[in-house]
């Protein structure tokens, strides 16, 4: 029988893949299934067992594929049907389960149910979507869609307004409505049905709105409000998610991690409590939002470090004894954790890896974003020409609206934009980073040609080879896994760290966030067993340092 601590889903470490952007297999410049498949000995040997495919299913691409058009069907670009199916067989004689991005929250306005929807009011799924008459010639109410703007767009040929959480080509489905649910739910088994072993639940917790549909208060003069207060964790959401936890999730017995912002502290339980939640885990995005608040405005707004690892620490805390988080410094919404959190300059090598340290030995399941593991970076696109993403062209528009100049747009753009994290795999050296023999979809960041796969295999003290022992350490070692988190240093700005006690056994990982050489007052535990540098001194931490220790469970461990 399994128990509670062998959880395969626990012990796993899962690579992402943003397939557009990870490998070409035929010279049209987008990334494709076969590019995923030719690479499937490169992730066996980086030692991860799960992929997180994003989706993949038929769409017109207004967002990448979150905009699907049929949920049973691999859009033309990515492949066939039949190379899906061969990605899973081939990926599990590997060692490697699938688990799929699950887009519920909405559809493509090219998907049928919604042309169906919008052929007339009288229209059987008319109530599938979420529709509302106008108001006095206005929208239904004044929410601002994630994407910038309203998120109501009028439809001629019915006459009324039908909401969108995201882009005005992905309108939101209506969860009020059993038979949307139960579309879902077999849509789900029909894809656990091919061999998938779970689901990256995406924007779940936007499914429930507001049902009295209220006018928010401003705090400025803008037009439109942010539409969170009204759509997102609204009370009633937990009733859809148990009947799909009981309805799907529970008899299929399959790995689920959910996309949640906007979930307080003070109720992960009811999302992740073992007996009584509904997901295996959560994405929080509290750590690589610290820059970004308030949202709406898009303003850079500074964070110190304590703020940052409080931002990581606190949800450790809160699930200590039940319950388990995602841990994960990048995806494909946001920017290079290098470039954000450590330095991308002189210490590009020992601040990406002592990142790694930093998050990986948390107590989690690890994500590793493509690219991640050789240290990609950000890069400065130019001109508003080299940018692709929807979220970042409705920015650069609006703001642009708004009066707001040029420079400070592409400023901001650069530092959050989730295009940053799009650019092409790096693979090699060769032209477009061998990612295509064509002209990419998008820009390849120039660094390609010293950071990249092919030269990162070749060096021994690469960061790639920094993850490879990292994932190697923790799958020998279950108290890096299992074991209970204490965190240190807690009031430094400078120094990071935390001890692992399983049994007998405390480890202790400790990084310099700073490109200074910082004393180390406290004496180590036990012996270092990892370390980013190849020359550590004892008593002191040289820039962006991290050492990782083994020592024997004492009286004061958990005092240091
Ligand atoms: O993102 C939804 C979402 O909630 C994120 O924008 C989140 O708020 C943000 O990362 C926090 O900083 C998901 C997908 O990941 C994204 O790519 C899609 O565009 C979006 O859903 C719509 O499907
Ligand atoms: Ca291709």
């Amino acid at each position: 029988m399994e128990t509670r601590d062998s959880n395969w889903w626990k012990e796993s470490v899962v690579y992402q893949i943003y397939p557009r952007s990870f490998q070409d297999s035929n010279g049209d410049g987008v990334g494709d299934l076969r590019g995923i498949i030719n690479r499937l000995g490169y992730l066996k040997d980086l030692g991860i067992n799960v992929i997180w495919l994003c989706p993949v299913y038929d769409s017109p691409n207004d967002d990448n594929g979150y905009d699907i058009r049929d949920f049973y069907k691999i859009q033309d670009e990515f492949g066939s049907m039949e190379d899906m199916l061969e990605l899973i067989t081939q990926a599990e004689a590997y060692g490697i389960r699938m688990i799929m991005d699950l887009v519920a929250n909405h559809t493509s306005d090219e998907h049928a149910w919604f042309m169906e929807s919008r052929s007339s009011k009288e229209s059987p799924k008319r109530d599938w979507y979420i529709w509302k008459p106008g108001n006095e010639g206005q929208e239904p109410t004044n929410w601002e869609s994630n994407f910038g703007g309203s998120a109501w767009e009028y439809d001629e040929i019915s006459q009324e307004y039908y909401l969108h959480c995201f882009s005005k080509k992905q309108p939101d489905l209506n969860w009020e409505n059993p038979e949307v649910r139960q579309s879902i739910f077999s849509m789900m088994d029909w894809w656990i049905d091919r061999g998938i072993a779970g689901f990256r639940i995406d924007a779940i917790t936007f499914i429930k709105k507001n049902q009295q549909f209220p006018h928010l208060k401003s705090e400025d003069d803008r037009r439109y409000v942010p539409l969170a207060e009204a759509c997102l964790n609204q009370s009633g959401i937990l009733d859809f998610l148990h009947e799909m936890k009981q309805e799907v999730l529970e008899p299929r017995n399959v790995m689920t991690v959910a996309e949640a912002p906007g979930v307080p502290i003070e109720q992960i339980h009811e999302y992740v409590d073992e007996q009584n939640g509904v997901f295996n885990m959560i994405f929080q995005f509290d750590h690589v939002d610290l820059d970004a608040k308030p949202m709406a405005k898009g303003i850079y707004h500074p964070w110190k470090l304590t703020e940052f690892k409080h931002a990581l620490s606190k949800w450790q805390i809160e699930t200590a004894n039940k319950g388990w988080m995602a841990l994960f410094m990048e995806n494909h919404d946001h920017v290079r954790s290098v470039s954000k959190f450590g330095n991308d300059g002189i210490y590009h090598k020992e601040s990406a890896k002592m990142l790694a340290a930093y998050y990986f030995l948390m107590r989690g399941t690890p994500f590793i974003y493509q690219g991640q593991e050789i240290g990609m970076t950000n890069y400065f696109m130019a001109s508003i020409e080299e940018y692709r993403d929807i979220e970042s062209l409705n920015y650069h528009r609006n703001e642009t609206a708004l009066g707001r100049p040029e420079a400070d747009i592409l400023n901001y753009l650069a530092i959050r934009s989730r295009d940053q994290g799009r650019t092409p795999m790096q693979w090699s050296s060769e032209p477009m980073a061998g990612f295509t023999d064509g002209e990419p979809w998008i820009h390849v960041n120039p660094n390609y040609s010293s950071i990249n796969v092919e030269e990162e295999l070749q060096d021994g003290n690469s960061i790639l080879h920094f993850y490879r022992e990292l994932i190697k350490l923790r799958r020998d070692n279950k108290a890096l896994i299992y074991g209970d988190y204490h965190e240190i240093y807690v009031d430094s700005n400078e120094l990071g760290g935390y001890v692992r006690t399983y049994g007998k056994e405390c480890w202790t990982v400790i990084c310099n966030f700073t490109d200074q050489t910082i004393p180390l007052t406290d004496p180590l535990e036990g012996y270092v067993v990892l370390s980013n540098i190849n020359n550590h001194d004892d008593g002191l931490l040289k820039p962006y340092e991290a050492l990782i220790c083994k020592g024997e469970k004492n009286a004061d461990a958990a005092a240091i």
